[in-house]
C-alpha cells in the first residue's frame, strides 16, 4: 500500500489527487510543518531534503512531486494518467509537467519565500520577490496561451497528471496580483479539475474546507 507523507495543500496535493483518482489504497502521514517535523530527524531519513511530500511504496521511497506523479502514472496505466510511452504525446507531457516542476513551481517558491534567496534585507526581499512574480506570471501566460488554443487540458480533450499538478500550484499562486484564474483557458482547466470528486475527496481528507482553488 502507498503512503504519503503530506502537509495540507503541500505539494503532496498533486500526488494525493491522482491516487485518489487512481483508486488504489493508501495511508496519510502528517509532516506537521507547524512543529518543523519536515527538518526532524526520522523524516529526514526518508528526504533528505526536509521538504514534502515524501510517497513510500514497499521498499521504494520517492521524494519529488513530480517524480511520484510520473511513477503513480506508470503503476497504473489503465488510470490513464500519462499517455504511453515512446508516442509523441508522451513527450508534450513530459515538457509541460517539467515546466510546472522545474519552472512555475520554483517560482512560485521564490515568491513564496524570497528571504530564503534575499536573506534579511527587506528591500532585497522586495527585489527577488516582485522578479519571481513577474516570470510566474510570464509562464502562466504562457500555459494560458498553450490552453487557448489546445486545452480544455494539457493534452487537449485528455486528462493527465499535469492537469492535477496546475491545480495544485493555482491554489497556492491564489494571492499573485494578476491570479491564475484571471486566465479564461487556465480558469476552465480550474473548474473541470475541481468538479471532479477525486480531486474534492483529495483536498477534503487534507483538512481543506475553503474554495481549492
Ligand atoms: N521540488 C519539491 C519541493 C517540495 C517543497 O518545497 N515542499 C514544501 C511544501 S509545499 C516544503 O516541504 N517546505 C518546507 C521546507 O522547505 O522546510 C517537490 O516538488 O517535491
Amino acid at each position: 500500500m502507498y503512503t504519503l507523507h503530506y502537509f495540507p495543500a503541500n505539494a503532496n496535493a498533486a500526488p494525493h489527487m491522482m491516487l485518489e483518482e487512481i483508486g488504489e489504497a493508501y495511508e496519510l502521514v502528517l509532516v506537521d510543518r507547524a512543529k518543523n517535523a519536515q527538518k526532524s530527524a526520522e523524516y529526514l531519513k526518508i528526504n533528505p531534503n526536509g521538504r514534502i511530500p515524501t510517497l513510500v511504496d514497499g521498499d521504494l521511497v520517492l521524494f519529488e512531486a513530480a517524480a511520484i506523479a510520473l511513477y503513480l502514472a506508470d503503476q497504473h496505466p489503465e488510470s490513464g494518467l500519462a499517455p504511453a510511452v515512446g508516442t509523441p504525446e508522451r513527450g508534450t507531457f513530459y515538457q509541460w509537467l517539467t515546466f510546472l516542476t522545474n519552472s512555475l513551481q520554483e517560482e512560485l517558491m521564490i515568491w513564496q519565500y524570497p528571504d530564503r534567496l534575499a536573506g534579511k534585507d527587506a528591500a532585497a526581499v522586495d527585489i527577488v520577490k516582485r522578479g519571481a512574480e513577474s516570470r510566474a506570471d510570464d509562464f502562466l501566460d504562457v500555459i494560458e496561451a498553450h490552453l487557448k488554443t489546445n486545452g480544455p487540458f494539457f493534452l487537449g480533450d485528455r486528462l493527465s497528471a499535469a492537469d492535477f499538478y496546475l491545480v495544485m500550484l493555482c491554489r497556492w499562486a491564489r494571492p499573485m496580483a494578476r491570479p491564475p484564474r484571471s486566465r479564461a483557458a487556465i480558469g476552465l482547466l480550474l473548474d473541470k479539475l475541481v468538479a471532479l470528486p477525486s480531486v474534492r475527496r483529495a483536498y477534503a481528507r487534507e483538512g481543506i474546507t475553503d474554495e481549492i482553488c
